[in-house]
């Protein structure tokens, strides 16, 4: 029941293909986390609400940034960034979610964070390594996922580092946090 209803709330944000982005999504978090003895329905539940405001027009971004109180660093940096944070605000006001590790998973599945949880890194590795995604590299982290979670995650945070510094781009903070701290844990 609660299920059908996100399912349906969801699929109505986006588009086709994001919508089969995020099914593919939703399934590769369910199945890592029975791997990892995390819940799969809660990691099923962040998979299907991701990318919620994906497609969010930017005024209406920033307005929530703004009400919400999010970092307003986050306005410096890639738009690409805001559909996370904002998603998490959303859907504890409009879907009513209230599982903190479900809203953490949503607001830092694209820059992360130190000190993530298993359930953020398995929503963040699974947006990266879902069938559909053909990144370089991609593979090489789809092995490392098969056995070391924490690193496919680091595999998956130098590559996105490296992608944005050969365009050129600046990386948020916070995901060089991330990363920082995924090399501490694994040491
Ligand atoms: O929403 P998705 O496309 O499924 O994936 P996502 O939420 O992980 O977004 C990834 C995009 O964000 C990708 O095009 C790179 C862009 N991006 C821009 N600045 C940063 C960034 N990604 C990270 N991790 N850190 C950044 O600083
Ligand atoms: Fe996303
Ligand atoms: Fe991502
Ligand atoms: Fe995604």
């Amino acid at each position: 029941m609660e299920r059908e209803f996100l399912l349906q709330a969801t699929k109505k944000q986006l588009t086709p293909a994001r919508w089969e982005h995020t099914l593919r999504v939703s399934e590769t978090a369910a199945e890592l986390a029975r791997r990892e003895g995390v819940d799969p329905d809660r990691a099923e539940v962040a998979g299907i609400l991701h990318d919620y405001c994906k497609f969010w027009e930017t005024d209406e971004l920033v307005s929530w940034i703004k009400k919400c109180h999010l970092p307003e660093d986050l306005l410096s940096y890639h738009k690409e960034l805001w559909h996370a944070p904002v998603g998490a605000e959303v859907i504890r006001e409009e879907l009513h979610i209230t599982d903190e590790d479900i809203l953490n998973a949503v607001r830092y599945h694209t820059s992360g964070r130190p000190g993530m949880s298993k359930l953020e890194k398995i929503i963040f590795l699974a947006d990266y390594i879902e069938p559909g995604r053909r990144f370089p590299g991609v593979d090489e982290v789809r092995e490392l996922a098969k056995t070391d979670l924490d690193q496919a995650v680091l595999q998956a945070m130098n590559n996105s580092i490296v992608f944005l510094i050969q365009r050129g781009q600046k990386v948020y903070p916070l995901t060089l946090l991330a990363r920082n701290d995924m090399l501490d844990q694994i040491a």
